[in-house]
This record gives structure tokens, C-alpha cells and sequence, in this order.
């Protein structure tokens, strides 16, 4: 039986084709655990007290931290991968030591647009990586020579509960996409206070 062929222009018309791009080429890039910073890379992402507004829980402690130099909380050093999908980018993000209120320096925190999950791989000093979907929320530790599973629709930040700066390494699917309003609106079922030398983990799920 001879197989009915389809012209090349007729194939798959329901399947909308991406729009041209240079194809990504195959790189190495140098991972730097000292200083953060990937290369080549992309872009630097800075994110100071100011960026954060709405995401301490004491909001005076936000404030006079603005008005007393508003410092650099975190930075993300991004590869040059595209963020579309089919695509894996990575980056390195350094959160400093620090904390608002007592609350340690954080990332805003996000969830996924699309139903992707991310790896988080520690690369230096000590971090929490705090998980909520809604209704459950998780901690796990992340330092160096630990790699974290985020599952789809798991809302995720990191917080530094060291004295120096944490590093991580996430690769993420590249049409994952970042919703930061979700976790602004259900936070993130826990925080995470410095206490003494160790960090004291507080729920904020209403039971
Ligand atoms: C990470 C984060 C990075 C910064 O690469 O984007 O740590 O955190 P925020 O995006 O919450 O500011 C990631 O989870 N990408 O999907
Ligand atoms: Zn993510």
C-alpha cells in the first residue's frame, strides 16, 4: 500500500511554527562559587530592598532598610540561553547575608506559569529552599553538594540563613515562566528568622 504523501507546505498547518531564531549553539560556560557569576553570560539580575516591597513581614524594617542605603539583597547571573521552550537556561543567584526585621534576606519568590519544575543546586554557603503549593508548604536545606527537586506548581524562594553569601545553581525549562504576584498575594506558608547563629522557621498557614 503506498503511503498517501503530504506536501512539505501542507504538514502539521495546526502546529503553530516558533518564529525564526538563530539556533542556540552547543557552549561551556565557567561557574565561578566564589564570586557567582557565570561566563559568559547573559545577564545580571540586581535585587536591592527596595525591589522587595510587600514581601517582609515588618514592613517598618523594610522601610528604614530602604532609608539606611537600601542595599544589594541578591543577583542573578544568567546564562545565554533563551528563555523559550525546548530551551534549558541556567544561572547562579547570590543572596548576601542579612536580614529585615530579624527575617533573613530572601529572594521575591515565585511559581511557574507552565506546569515545570527546576533543580537548585547549592554551590556556596547556607541556604533554605522554602516550597508552597497552596496548602502545604516544605523546607529543605540547601548547601553545597546538595541538588533540590522543585516539583511543578510549587511556589519556591531561597533565603540565606548564613553569615556569608549563598550561592545556588537553578536550570530551569526555558517557557517555565516566573508569576511573582502569587506568591505576593499567598506568600509562602512559612518564614525564616535568624536566630543566634542558627534560623528559627515560622508557619504562616491558617489552620
Ligand atoms: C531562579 C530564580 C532566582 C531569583 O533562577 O529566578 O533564584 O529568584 P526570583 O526569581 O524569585 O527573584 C528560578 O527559580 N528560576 O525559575
Ligand atoms: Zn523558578
Amino acid at each position: 500500500m503506498s503511503a498517501h504523501r503530504v506536501p512539505e507546505t501542507e504538514r502539521n498547518p495546526a502546529v503553530s511554527t516558533p518564529p525564526p531564531r538563530t539556533p542556540t549553539l552547543p557552549f561551556a560556560a565557567a561557574l565561578d562559587a566564589a564570586t557567582g557569576s557565570v561566563s559568559p553570560a547573559a545577564l545580571l539580575v540586581e535585587r536591592r530592598v527596595s525591589d522587595l516591597a510587600g514581601l517582609y513581614a515588618d514592613d517598618a524594617a523594610w522601610q528604614a532598610a530602604v532609608a539606611a542605603g537600601d542595599p544589594l539583597v541578591y543577583r542573578v547571573c544568567i546564562a545565554p540561553v533563551p528563555e523559550v521552550a525546548g530551551e534549558v537556561p541556567f544561572s547562579i543567584t547570590t543572596i548576601e547575608a542579612g536580614a529585615i526585621g530579624g527575617e533573613c534576606f530572601m529572594t521575591k519568590g515565585h511559581t511557574h506559569t507552565a506546569h515545570e519544575g527546576e533543580v537548585y543546586i547549592g554551590l556556596a554557603g547556607r541556604g533554605l529552599l522554602l516550597l508552597f503549593d497552596g496548602a502545604q508548604a516544605r523546607q529543605l536545606e540547601l548547601v553545597p553538594g546538595v541538588a533540590t527537586y522543585i516539583p511543578p506548581g510549587w511556589a519556591h524562594r531561597t533565603a540565606n540563613v548564613g553569615d556569608d553569601p549563598f550561592r545556588f545553581l537553578s536550570v530551569y525549562p526555558g517557557d517555565a515562566g516566573h508569576d511573582y504576584e502569587w506568591v505576593l498575594r499567598h506568600g509562602m506558608g512559612a518564614r525564616v528568622y535568624r536566630d543566634g547563629s542558627g534560623q528559627q522557621v515560622v508557619s504562616t498557614i491558617q489552620s
